[in-house]
């Protein structure tokens, strides 16, 4: 029997289901061979890699089952670094499945998930961020997301975390080699170029660990939840926001009842809108019901926007009607909080300007006036929390975006924050060279240069069949 990643292995690529056409791969040492079982083209030709060969595919009693394309990559020169082909047939069910029963008869076996990937990295070919980011890009769904996972696959984050694992090990080197010559009176480093060098770290890992809420927003998409009294216009707001009719809109007060959730796309970043229930007291069981998961909703976002009717602020005290709806809206430190003074276009511009004053004291992060009938209102509001919510010129750097290498990037910047204060107080080097290794250990972790089965777990557990 063949050690698991010697076997051959193979598994449909393209999405399951019908389509033009399908990609099978196959990857393992007999990846040819077994493939040359159902192709005359294959058998009688001297067989080149990254060349395309149309041929039949045949069964075993020289049935036709398909007309195909295979493309032939030689080890060493493969994604998974192995030999590969990549068979081009019709996008039937029926027929990529003869395909793949015909090439596990002749010796290869399923492909588990993600075990394209997984041997690419076994072979060298990609480090753990780099294997992640496969996983990243096959899922982004907007532009942004799509550009951190291309720089995480180009290698771009894994140099920051070269460079710092490349800097540390210096570090280590010296402190331990003073350890051997502390006896002798011999300095082989002075503190303060370690702890210069250590701080650089330290900054360097601050970024990144800081990039993580960035990615996480860009990849997962920024939450909005829209809050407010019922009638001020939430609904017609998600209407806007998504450019489609989406929720229902009525002049009645308690139109909606239920959650709404929608997602739209604003400058390569995707944005998930949630209308709620308008929060009230009331008897109406339902309503109860839907005002409870509107605060469940606000308790979620990434960003409330807290929306109230402009012409009614302009006829009621406008400032007590502003911290009663705030008042209303869960308590969270970590949120941002816009608040959003709709319907604009029903009120004078003097009366607006009044507005703004009056919001100018309220606990919030900012205030705008919007309408659901102003087109315009839609880029304000996406580029407004946008602005709230994070820093986005972080996509011209390195991103990390998965909490595997947030983790283990905090506990390698918490472990050279003690070895710093060790230095600091003169304590012995020993403890500042066991913080030291444990700080490594984590980078290499994120990197994949230091596995076990629970990292390997984690990080393929997510991929699905054929990638
Ligand atoms: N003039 C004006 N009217 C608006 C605007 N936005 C909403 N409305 C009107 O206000 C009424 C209520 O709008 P909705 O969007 O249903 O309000 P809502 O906050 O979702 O209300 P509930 O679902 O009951 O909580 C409707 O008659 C809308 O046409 C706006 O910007 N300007
Ligand atoms: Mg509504």
């Amino acid at each position: 029997m063949l050690e698991r990643n010697e076997q051959t292995i193979c598994a449909i690529s393209t999405p399951h289901g019908v389509g033009g056409i399908a990609v099978i791969r196959v990857s393992g040492p007999r990846s040819l061979e077994i493939c040359k079982n159902f192709s005359n083209v294959l058998k009688n030709k001297k067989i080149e890699s990254h060349r395309v060969y149309f041929s039949d595919f045949l069964d075993l009693k020289s049935n036709k089952v398909d007309e195909v394309l295979f493309t032939f990559f030689e080890k060493g020169k493969s994604f998974t670094g192995e030999e590969t082909i990549e068979i081009s047939c019709h996008g039937s069910r029926f027929v990529t499945q003869q395909i793949l029963d015909l090439l596990i008869k002749a010796g290869a076996r399923m492909a588990d998930k993600g075990e394209f990937t997984y041997r690419a990295f076994m072979n060298g070919k990609l480090d753990l961020i780099q294997a992640e980011s496969v996983l990243g890009l096959i899922e982004s769904q907007n532009k942004a997301a799509a550009k951190v996972a291309l720089r995480q696959l180009d290698g771009y984050v894994s140099q920051e975390f070269e460079k710092n694992i490349s800097d540390l090990t210096w570090c280590l080197a010296h402190i331990e080699a003073s350890i051997d010559f502390i006896e002798q009176g011999i300095e082989v480093v002075d503190n303060n170029v370690l702890t210069e060098k250590l701080k650089l770290i330290l900054h360097s890992l601050e970024k990144l660990i800081q990039s993580y809420n960035s990615g996480r927003l860009i990849k997962d998409g920024i939450r909005v939840a829209l809050i407010g009294a019922p009638n001020v216009g939430k609904s017609s707001l998600l209407n806007l926001l998504v450019k489609n009719e989406k929720a229902i809109v009525t002049p009645v007060a308690g139109t909606t009842r239920d959650v709404i959730e929608s997602e739209t796309i604003y400058e390569g970043l995707k944005f998930n809108i949630i209308d709620t229930a308008g929060l009230r007291e009331t008897q109406d069981q339902i309503e109860v019901i839907g005002i409870d998961r509107s605060k469940k909703e606000a308790e979620k976002a990434d960003v409330i926007c807290i929306v109230v009717d402009a012409t009614s602020l302009v006829s009621a005290s406008g400032a007590n009607e502003i911290k009663d709806t705030l008042k209303q809206v869960p308590e969270r430190k970590d949120v941002k909080k816009i608040l959003l003074i709709n319907k604009k276009d029903a009120i004078t511009e003097a009366q607006a300007r009044e507005l703004l004053k009056v919001a100018a004291n309220a606990q919030v992060n900012s205030v705008l006036m919007t309408s659901s009938q102003v087109q315009q209102s839609r880029a304000e509001i996406l580029e407004e929390i946008k602005k709230t919510v994070g820093n986005f010129d972080y996509l011209e750097e390195a991103v990390i975006s998965t909490a595997r290498q947030l983790e283990q990037a905090e506990y390698s910047f918490e472990m050279i924050s003690k070895s710093l204060r060790e230095l600091e107080n003169n304590m012995g080097a020993e403890f500042v060279a066991m913080y030291l290794k444990e700080s490594l250990v984590s980078l290499q972790k994120i990197l994949g240069q230091v596995y076990d089965d629970q990292i390997m777990d984690r990080v393929f557990k997510e991929f699905c069949l054929g990638k």
